[in-house]
């Protein structure tokens, strides 16, 4: 091969790669060894709250079968497993002087434990959703900004005492735009609230969505404070943020949709006080005295309380100026060119087709604007469908090995031919699970799981994915060698 091209196919040294999975998606056993109840048990299990009415009882049952999770993990070959530590299983009632429950430390603790063994880093969340029941009950839970933010860096500090030996990889907060707006806004996440009566007999969704944000942010940036105090020059490692942020395309040239692209990505993406220290014009234009406000205090603290940029990124919107939804940024959403064509392959999500050129331009957008190492924390594909089908079929799922063929490729260039410092890859999700909203109906892992039996099948996806990441690595360590 001549040297440039092989200088294309390699990946930086020590880039981690791997899957990702959360805490409430995967684990089960929601009364098991004293956890407590997060404000996703019940919500699950209400009637009307996920499509197929299924909530997170059992799940893909890993808290009994970790172990086998991890084996899977390790015939897959990856270097670095993301996943989430259920807060109410470590404090069971969530709150600063609360009991602390060794149990659920235990079982972090050892599956921690045998990541290692089987040389895989240990990436972990701290928070992917499920805020404990009893802090939501007791104040309000994120709308309490004293309280919460307390409550959250007294949790997180935990951890770093009791995991932070191993785990050299944090990240604070999952997505905070859906803690926010899903959960309290649109009202289709937990705890479920809306200005909508017809889906929550409480909630504002002008007021609250963007509250909650402000408190999410002061809890990560408290918690980061704490770690950079108190325990990073010890233990060494690095923390930062996630944010769910898909790439804004203008629909056509028109000088107001090039804007309104710039706008969505405002809303979407507004990660502009945690790197830049300052709230974009748009949002305040927007929200006027409805944006919070940080004290200098406060704003000391946010700014600059990432170690890396953390992304989740999934797909690329069409963008045309107007409308009314402030969590697009006034702004509506396509797939559908102005020629009547399709962006992309549709998944089975309805807000998600394929479309590289999209991830690409948004790995750009954000070394650019923000300049930090860029760690892709999730990406990937639901197959349209593909709970419907029988296994045979499902299990050959073409439309997932496109999707990250694309994403690979999209990655190569960004790294080698565009200059950006990208860390990590990791693909949503390792195992077929509980989706939220959508409850079992849409898969998203490149392992099928029959959650009759719980047996789990690799799928066409994960050969590709595992085979070309063999192949990249095994380039770069003949390189390095
Ligand atoms: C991720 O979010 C989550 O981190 C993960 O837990 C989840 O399983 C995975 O995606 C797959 O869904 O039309 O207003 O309802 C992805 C980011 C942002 C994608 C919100 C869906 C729907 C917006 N998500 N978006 S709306």
């Amino acid at each position: 091969m001549p040297s440039t091209e092989l200088q294309q196919q390699l990946l930086p040294k020590g880039f981690l790669w791997g899957f990702a999975t959360a805490s409430f998606q995967i684990e089960g056993s929601t009364g098991a060894d004293g956890r407590g109840k997060s404000i996703w048990d019940d919500f699950s299990n209400t009637p009307g709250k996920t499509l197929d009415g299924k909530g997170g009882d059992v799940a893909t049952d890993s808290y009994r079968l970790w172990k086998e999770d991890i084996q899977l993990l390790k015939s897959y070959g990856v270097k670095a497993y993301r996943f989430s530590l259920a807060w109410s299983r470590i404090i069971p009632l969530g709150g600063r002087n609360d009991p602390v429950n060794e149990l659920g430390i235990k079982f972090y603790s050892d599956f921690i434990d045998e990541l290692i063994a089987n040389d895989i880093v240990p990436f972990v969340t701290l928070y992917h959703w499920d805020l404990p029941q009893a802090l939501h009950d007791r104040y309000g839970g994120w709308l309490n900004k004293d309280e919460i933010v307390q409550d959250y860096e007294n949790y997180a500090r935990l951890c770093f005492t009791r995991f932070g030996d191993r785990v050299k990889h944090w990240l604070t907060l999952n997505e905070p735009w859906c803690i926010a707006v899903l959960g309290y806004g649109r009202g289709i996440f937990a705890p479920g609230r809306s200005s909508d009566r017809t889906r929550s007999s409480e909630g504002d969704s002008a007021t609250e969505p963007w509250l909650v944000a402000h408190h999410e942010m002061l809890a990560h940036a408290h918690a980061v404070k704490a770690y950079r105090e108190d325990f990073k020059a010890l233990q060494g490692g690095q923390i930062g943020i996630t944010l769910n942020g898909d790439w804004s395309m203008p629909y056509d040239d028109s000088p107001e949709n090039v804007a309104a692209a710039q706008h969505a990505r405002d809303v979407a993406i507004g990660t502009d006080p945690i790197y830049l220290g300052s709230y974009p014009e748009f949002m305040k234009e927007m929200l006027g005295d409805r944006l919070p406000e940080y004290s200098p205090e406060e704003w000391a603290i946010v700014h600059g309380s990432s170690d890396f940029y953390g992304m989740n990124t999934y797909t690329t919107n069409m963008i045309k100026a107007g409308g009314e939804d402030e969590f697009q940024g006034k702004t509506m959403y396509t797939f559908t060119r102005p020629d009547g064509t399709q962006l992309g392959t549709q998944a089975h999500s309805p807000w998600l087709q394929t479309y590289p050129e999209g991830f690409r331009a948004l790995l750009n957008y954000l070394w650019k604007r923000y300049q930090k190492p860029i760690f892709v924390t999730e990406n990937g594909f639901s197959v349209k469908d593909e709970g419907s089908m029988p296994l045979e079929q499902a299990l050959q799922d073409t439309d997932r090995v496109e999707y990250y063929q694309g994403a690979t490729q999209s990655i190569l260039a960004a790294i080698h031919e565009d200059g950006v410092d990208i860390r990590s890859y990791f693909a949503w999700s390792l195992l077929d699970n509980f989706e939220w909203a959508e409850g079992y109906t849409t898969r998203f892992g490149v392992t099928y799981v029959d959650y009759e039996t719980q047996t789990r099948y690799p799928k066409a996806s994960q050969k590709f994915v595992t085979s070309v990441r063999a192949s990249l690595s095994a380039l770069s360590l003949q390189r390095s060698s």
